[in-house]
């Protein structure tokens, strides 16, 4: 019999790539999708048409008790969100309600059809639980690089919502002895990933330059500095803590950081422009709190989960870049354009 993972979050850039894993691994794949009409539905079934889908939302805990009751999954990776952070302080209220409060619905549901009571093992141990955990959760940093010890002072409701929903994950763990692990996932990209996030704007904003479509490139803090990797490889890790031994978190990412300002010179070179003649700083584009650095220490994902990043900073931008060079040439998807400036 194939084993079965439901994926919240189908939709999304990661839910993609472990999709395509999963199925690659011989999975029978389930997505779970919200909204009446929600048109990244049909985008994905073009992309993943042996995906399931099952329908839920992350606010209605009656239709992930039914989803789980329906797929009866062998795993359940939990990366359904409100994940763009400058968003979390425009909503904080439905950021805490999908990103925190939605991992304690995802935890019951899988509580409630595991028949899993208090101090209970047994079919505790039938569901395996991964939670998409966030480098922001460490935030204002106390250390660099940062591990799993490392303490968190998340600096956007964003990362204090993922805090919630990481620490809920370690007590539904400690409380009733289920599988439920968390990735702390540093920054990563792909062509896949949404138009809000800097790496894709920058990707995209070079690209359109490159074609004479757009003449200018507004950003915010170019100082700011990320350990950014390709999604790709990240969900590989999350597949891997779901079958090690022992329910445990990893911090996930290259160890290597990277400012805004470099990303920018990386894109502009690949396609050979000058980005200090297109590049414009915009004050309204820096945020309330800013998380100034982060990077991570993935030892324990090495040497436990044999885990390795593959794909290197230069090649994922310049990947990301000739990406929408094609896009675009070819008349671009009106998906994939951002109404966040
Ligand atoms: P993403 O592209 O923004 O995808 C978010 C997904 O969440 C979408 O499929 C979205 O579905 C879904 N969602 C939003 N509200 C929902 C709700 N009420 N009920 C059910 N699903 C809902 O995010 P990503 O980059 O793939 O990231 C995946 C997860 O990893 C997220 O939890 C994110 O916070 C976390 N994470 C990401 C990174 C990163 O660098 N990418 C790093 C650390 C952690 P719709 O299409 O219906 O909106
Ligand atoms: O690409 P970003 O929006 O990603 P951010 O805030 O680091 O969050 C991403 O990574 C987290 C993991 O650490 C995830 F949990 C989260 O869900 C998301 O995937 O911004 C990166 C940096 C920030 O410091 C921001 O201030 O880029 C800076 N930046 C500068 N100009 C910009 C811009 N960010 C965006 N989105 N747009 C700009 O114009």
């Amino acid at each position: 019999m194939a084993r079965r993972a439901l994926i919240t979050g189908i939709t999304g850039q990661d839910g993609s790539y472990l999709a395509e894993h999963l199925l690659e691994q011989g999975y029978e794949v389930w997505g779970l999708a919200r909204g009446q009409a929600n048109p990244r539905v049909s985008r994905m079934r073009r992309l993943l048409a042996d995906v399931q889908v099952v329908r839920g939302d992350l606010l209605d805990q009656g239709s992930l008790i039914s989803a789980v009751e329906r797929v009866q999954p062998d795993e359940v990776y939990n990366l359904g969100a409100i994940s763009f952070v400058p968003m979390s302080w425009e909503q904080a209220e439905l950021t805490a309600e999908v990103t925190g409060m939605g991992v304690l619905r995802m935890l019951e549901a899988i509580r409630v059809c595991s028949g899993v009571s208090r101090g209970g093992t047994g079919a505790a141990g039938q569901i395996r639980f991964y939670q998409a955990s966030s480098s922001e959760m460490f935030g204002q940093v106390s250390e660099t690089p940062q591990n799993e010890r490392t303490a968190f002072h998340p600096r956007s409701p964003y990362g204090v919502a993922k805090a919630y929903g990481h620490f809920l994950t370690q007590n539904y763990r400690e409380s009733y002895g289920m599988f439920a692990v968390s990735g702390i996932l540093f920054n990563h990209e792909s062509p896949r990933r949404g138009a809000e996030f800097v790496t894709r704007k920058v990707s995209l904003g070079a690209a359109r330059i490159k074609l004479g479509l757009a003449t200018e490139l507004r950003l915010g803090n170019l100082e700011a500095r990320r350990d950014w990797g390709f999604a790709g490889d990240y969900v590989k890790a999350m597949h891997l803590m779901l079958q090690a031994g022992n329910p445990e978190d990893y911090v996930i990412g290259t160890g290597r950081m990277k400012s805004v300002r470099e990303l920018v010179e990386a894109a502009f070179n690949a396609v050979g422009l000058d980005w200090e003649r297109y590049v414009v700083t915009d004050q309204t584009l820096h945020r309330p709190a800013e998380v100034d650095l982060l990077c991570a220490e993935p030892k324990k994902a090495r040497t436990q989960l044999g885990w390795e990043p593959r794909v290197a900073f230069d090649e994922l931008v310049a990947m990301m870049v000739e990406s929408d060079l094609r896009l675009l040439t070819d008349g671009g998807d009106p998906h994939e354009d951002s109404s966040w400036p």
